[in-house]
């Protein structure tokens, strides 16, 4: 329990006052909150890529951070040193699930899928035997399907054959490891699912193998006793100029018209909402009003910058308005998964640590703040009365949908001209919310 972290202790809730960098402000596990502990309202999930694999490097330089846990990387032994290593981690911080690519738990095989099969259920026999007896599950599975260069022209949207079986094969591993680490989802980030030009595209052919792609898995998953949730991750852009799964509405679209919606939902990372010139509260919204809502990448991007830059969140507001809407929305099916890293500058084990913690303790206080926004009820009853109208008489007809268009008009000619629709309040309920974060 102390061989890769040795200076940083268990972290414990020693409450807002507190200066002890290595412990946790706002995050309680066993405080209730509307009804439920933080730990239920907050499943945490560590990222394997970014937390144990990714080491600070860039477009512009080398790592700067030191992930090799004293193995060699590229081996198996570094494969079981990150196991050993990220169990660790979860421990001290009490993170009970982790999310991955296949290729973060083992080295690929550049030549071989077959070997690189082997490694893999070797690594996953691995992590069982090393997770028995704790309470760390797998939260969700998923493959790289983006970084190997057989990807380039896309993985479900290639425009070869050939790569669509690459892809499936490793899709089929994929959901095998998740059925068999217990998982509660599978990830479909189509990150290479898109193009650059049209010049060289045909793509009403590429979405409708994407389409193909996510049914077979669907049904080989359901075949071998998968019964957890299949998600797109949507993402407007990055590493292509267009991808599919542009946004949660995008990617519902899709989902109906080639009828996956059963068994797919949304896992939205706030970070690829920002890219899509949207609020992650947003694609919340769009996603629970959808009955879409499944799980959670805890990032946040910059303003200032075009691009993903997962950065761990901070941001007390945007995590107030999203656990608003997860909360409302009757919770998470999935978690949320710190798909986030350190700046490359945060290079020690401490800012590990570190990030985690400001991560986990601004979704608490965004819950606690949530929960007060809902009991405090001036929000949700400014919106309710707002939409009044359509409580009784015409607007009820309006509401059920039974409404003839002969009836509108003949309403609208009755009333010459309508009522003052009512100000719609904006800064009173921003200035709500503000008294309610600041008010201590
Ligand atoms: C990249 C995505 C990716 C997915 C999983 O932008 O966030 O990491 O979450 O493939
Ligand atoms: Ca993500
Ligand atoms: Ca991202």
């Amino acid at each position: 329990m102390n061989q890769y972290f040795p200076n940083i202790p268990e972290i414990k809730f020693e409450g807002k006052d507190s200066k002890n960098p290595l412990s946790f402000k706002y995050y309680d596990p066993k405080r209730v909150i509307l009804g439920k502990t933080m730990e239920e309202h907050l499943p945490f999930a560590m990222a394997w890529w970014h937390n144990l694999c990714a080491n600070g490097v860039d477009m512009f330089g080398q790592g700067t951070a030191d992930k090799s846990f004293g193995v060699a990387p590229g081996t198996m032994e570094h494969a079981k040193a990150k196991v050993d290593a990220g169990i660790e981690f979860m421990k001290k911080l009490g993170i009970k699930y982790y999310c991955f690519h296949d290729v973060d738990i083992v080295p690929e095989d550049p030549d071989d899928i077959s070997e690189t099969n082997r490694r893999l259920d070797e690594i996953t026999d691995y992590i069982l035997e090393k997770t028995a007896g704790t309470d760390i599950k797998c939260l969700w599975t998923t493959c790289n399907m983006f970084g190997n260069p057989r990807f380039m022209n896309g993985a479900g949207s290639s425009n070869s054959a050939d790569v669509f079986c690459f892809a499936a094969a490793q899709a089929k591993k994929g959901i095998e490891n998740a059925v068999k680490l217990g998982a509660k989802g599978y990830v479909f980030w189509g990150g290479r699912e898109g193009y650059e030009t049209l010049l060289n595209t045909n793509m009403a052919l590429e979405e409708k193998n994407i389409a193909t792609l996510f049914r077979i898995v669907r049904d080989y998953g359901r075949s071998i006793g998968f019964k957890g949730d299949f998600y797109i991750e949507p993402k407007p852009k990055e590493p292509m100029k267009h991808q599919y799964d542009f946004d949660a509405a995008t990617a519902i679209g899709f989902l109906r018209k080639y009828g996956l919606d059963k068994d797919f939902r949304m896992n939205i990372e706030a970070n690829h909402a920002t890219l899509a010139g949207h609020t992650f509260q947003h694609e919340l919204r769009v996603s629970a009003i959808n009955n879409m809502m499944g799980s959670v990448d805890a990032n946040q991007g910059d303003m200032l910058l075009g691009w993903d830059t997962d950065q761990f969140p901070s941001n007390i507001y945007d995590t107030t308005m999203a656990m608003y809407e997860i909360v409302k929305a009757g919770g998470l099916r999935g978690g949320l998964n710190f798909d986030s890293k350190n700046r490359r500058p945060s290079n020690t084990m401490e800012d590990m640590f570190y990030a985690y913690i400001v991560g986990m303790d601004s979704f608490a206080l965004g819950l606690i703040k949530a929960a007060e926004i809902i009991e405090d009820g001036r929000i949700d009853s400014f919106v309710e009365e707002r939409y009044a109208s359509y409580n009784e008489g015409i607007g009820l007809k309006i509401r059920e949908g039974t409404v003839t268009l002969e009836e509108c008009a003949a309403h609208a000619a009755k009333l010459k001209k309508p009522a003052d629709p009512g100000s719609g309040r904006q800064e009173y309920l921003e200035g709500i919310v503000n008294n309610i974060l600041f008010r201590g």
